[in-house]
């Protein structure tokens, strides 16, 4: 059995690897932003896995903090980290960007992934033992026209991936990157702000991959 800690596990990509991790008896630690969505998924999941929900941000720094440094006794130990939670916001040309969607993106994509990442290795380092799963994308080996800033966090991905590798080699942790393409879960909806109309749009004329196809 081993313990898998899951960021943004209440939807996409990060919640079919929960569905199907829970599947084969591992324990799990469900992060996500969402308390109801945790509990819902929780409590579903809890039928066959010892389940621990946590709510919060990837960044804000004192919460990962807070909560990765004090995880309960049976959770403490964790085998796999699976750095998943990240999300597009907007998407412009780079002379009409928002700021503010600029600041989530890095945030989140990036400075997320490192604060809970940096809680953890440690950890791993302490029983030489672990594997790290950064959930990168397509956008992080090309540019595409209006992807310029979720592109640059992906890149980063990439990059963060790579350094944990070579700076991680001699410590018994293993480092994967998973980089989907075009992957149709909430992801446009989000990007798009919640216009169904153009979300759509991005998968009509091909077979897009399924969150479940990732996991
Ligand atoms: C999502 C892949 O190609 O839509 O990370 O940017 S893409």
């Amino acid at each position: 059995m081993k313990t898998i800690l899951i960021t943004g596990a209440t939807s996409g990509i990060g919640l079919a690897a929960a569905k199907k991790l829970a599947k084969s008896k591992n324990q799990l630690i469900l992060c996500g932003r969402r308390q109801r969505k945790l509990d819902e998924i929780s409590s579903e999941l809890s039928k066959t896995s010892n389940i621990l929900s946590l709510c919060f941000d990837v960044s804000e720094k004192n919460e990962v903090t807070k909560l990765l440094d004090n995880l309960p006794e049976g959770f403490s130990s964790i085998d796999i980290l699976i750095n998943n939670a990240g999300n597009a916001h907007g998407m412009d040309t780079i002379q009409d960007g928002s700021l503010e969607d600029w600041d989530n993106m890095i945030d989140s994509n990036v400075k997320g992934l490192l604060y809970v990442s940096r809680i953890i290795i440690p950890k791993m380092i302490e029983k030489q033992s672990g594997h790290i799963i950064n959930i990168g994308s397509l956008a992080g080996r090309e540019v595409y026209e209006k992807g310029n800033i979720y592109c640059a966090t992906k890149h980063a991905v990439n990059a963060i991936s790579k350094a944990m590798r070579i700076d991680l080699n001699k410590t018994g942790i293993k480092v994967s990157e998973i980089n989907p393409g075009l992957v149709e879960t909430d992801f446009s909806n989000v990007r798009f702000k919640g216009d169904n109309n153009r979300a759509e749009k991005v998968y009509q004329g091909c077979k897009a991959l399924q969150a479940d196809d990732i996991a």
